[in-house]
């Protein structure tokens, strides 16, 4: 019975590995596969998705690129922006539309230059390329994040974790730290040239309620993202 014992630890130390690598590999490697794409309601076709953002939460959804670039505007109605980067609402309701995207398609977009320390890809809220949020305490926030970018997984997480980061941040995420967790976001599909925006865009819908006042972090989880800068400030005040 004795000479049982270490059978038994190594037995359960297997399954237990390979639990978590199945899971690691599943969140990393394979993105897509983590969550159910077969709830993925859109299609290739222009208008399919009528308001493509009524969709069912917490599920990716598409939506056409036309609707997906009208929604900047519906992003944080009521809020100002600062010359430093800063984008603040007084709402107790916030709407946030977060989109991610390639540097260069960023600044096409907005008009602005990524802040100093993004040296990669970006994100664009609030026609600002990650920019500071100020947001009041306790808001509701509704967040809605599109990936704009045709070649490269994103998602739009926050944190208390502030930078630098790591490579493979959604390890430190997973261990404390993230205060919301969304799958990563499939590239979008565009169809002719990104100056005529057609085709299919990916999105996910999340709400955060009652952040207490602090000093937090928004980033992209992808192995290398935010280590290289795609992250931006949250301040709760
Ligand atoms: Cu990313």
């Amino acid at each position: 019975m004795v000479k049982l014992m270490p059978i038994i630890i190594l037995i359960v130390s297997l399954i237990v590995g390979s639990v978590l690598a199945a899971y690691y590999l599943g969140a990393v490697a394979f993105p897509n596969y983590q969550y159910n794409l077969g709830e993925y309601h859109g299609g290739y076709g222009m208008g399919m998705m009528g308001n493509g953002i009524q969709q069912p939460r917490n599920k990716i959804a598409g939506l056409s690129l036309n609707e997906a670039v009208k929604m900047i505007e519906a992003s944080l109605p009521n809020a100002r922006e600062f010359p430093n980067n800063t984008i603040v609402s007084n709402s107790t309701y916030v709407n946030l539309v977060v989109f991610t995207m390639g540097a260069g398609r960023a600044e096409n977009l907005t008009g602005h230059e990524p802040p100093y320390y993004a040296r990669g890809d970006v994100f664009v809220i609030g026609e600002l390329i990650d920019p500071t949020v100020v947001l009041p305490a306790g808001a509701e926030v509704h967040v809605t994040v599109i990936n704009l970018d045709d070649n490269m997984y994103h998602n739009f997480v926050m944190v208390t974790t502030p930078p630098p980061y790591p490579y493979n941040v959604m390890m430190n995420t997973m261990m404390g730290g993230g205060i919301s967790m969304m799958p990563l976001l499939p590239p979008a599909h565009y169809f002719t040239s990104p100056e005529v925006y057609e085709g299919q865009a990916y999105s996910f819908q999340y709400d955060v309620s009652s952040l207490p006042e602090g000093q937090y972090w928004y980033l992209c989880t992808y192995p290398g993202h935010a280590q290289i800068g795609m992250y931006g400030e949250l301040v709760v005040e």
